[in-house]
């Protein structure tokens, strides 16, 4: 197989725009068949499964020595959330399932593919907004076609457009939760607060500056690994929550246009323990 970045992000692209007609087709029957996983706002539907289904299918013919991770694979058990140096394919078949059941466009399909643990090719498609990002480490990152730069103008917090989610916890966490959004706008006088419900595509939106910084506690590999190259290769920085060096597996997440905008936030909230 070789170095064959290029071969892999052709493959991606390809089985993410499968992928997106099939979450396309079905957007609008307002029943989908859901199930709920931890709790009330952890969602599954037939439709990710079947979708991730599709693309690991994929995949695997295509490259039978790779490994992979999928969020569905591994909350129904059958595959381990475990991520080695082999080129592993890091899958959400759809980012934003709540979204999804509420037929609201914010939902990604996200694709990435990490070589020794570092994220190299990444692609987010978003059918319903007709936005397709990817990235290539050291090649730059592109939304439909358009090469991406984060924002270069704001480096003080209270001029941010800052993006962040609620969760889906519905525990005790919920206070810190709102605290540190509380305090975000209270000391820092921020700019603004949004979340679209997609962890891949608030990314997505820091690499194309429309919004400064996004951060969260509780994604999984799987809503990060694609978008942290688009990211990355659109000049922007993602760090653990604690403005530490990246690591997938943290599922602590901050991504910004630049480390200043970091380094203001961490101070200002108070971690979330993911152990429960
Ligand atoms: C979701 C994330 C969202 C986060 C949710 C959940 P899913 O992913 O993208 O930002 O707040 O907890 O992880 O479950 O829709 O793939």
């Amino acid at each position: 197989e070789g170095d064959s970045r290029v071969n892999f992000l052709k493959e991606a692209l390809h089985i993410a725009r499968e992928a997106g007609s099939v979450i396309a087709n079905v957007f609008q029957e307002t029943k989908q068949n859901v199930q709920t996983k931890a709790n009330c706002a952890d969602l599954v539907t037939e439709t990710d499964k079947a979708v991730e289904k599709l693309i690991f299918d994929y995949l695997r013919t295509k490259f039978p020595s790779h490994s992979f991770i999928g969020e569905e694979s591994v909350s129904d058990g059958a595959m381990q959330c475990h991520l080695t140096e082999n080129h592993t394919w890091v899958v959400d078949p759809i980012d934003g399932t709540m979204n999804f059941v509420h037929m609201n466009p914010n939902v990604a399909v996200s694709i990435g593919l990490a070589i020794n643990k570092q994220t190299e090719v990444g692609v987010v498609y978003a059918p319903m907004l007709d936005q397709i990002y990817f990235g290539v480490r050291g090649h730059g990152s592109f939304l439909n076609g358009r090469r991406l730069s984060v924002s270069k103008s704001i480096t003080d917090i209270s001029q941010a457009l800052i993006a962040t989610e609620f969760g889906s916890r519905r525990d005790e966490s919920v206070t810190t939760v709102c605290a540190n959004i509380q305090n975000i706008l209270m000391k820092h006088k921020v700019g603004g607060i949004r979340c679209t419900g997609s962890a891949a595509l608030n990314m997505c939106s820091v690499a194309s500056g429309a919004v400064d910084l996004y951060y969260e506690w509780g994604p999984q590999c799987w809503d990060v690994c694609a978008s942290h190259v688009i990211v990355h290769e659109a000049g922007g920085v993602t760090t653990d929550a604690l403005g530490q060096n990246f690591d997938m597996m943290s599922r602590s997440y901050i991504c910004a246009s630049n480390k200043h905008l970091i380094e203001q936030l961490v101070p200002s909230v108070t971690q979330i323990s993911l152990a429960q």
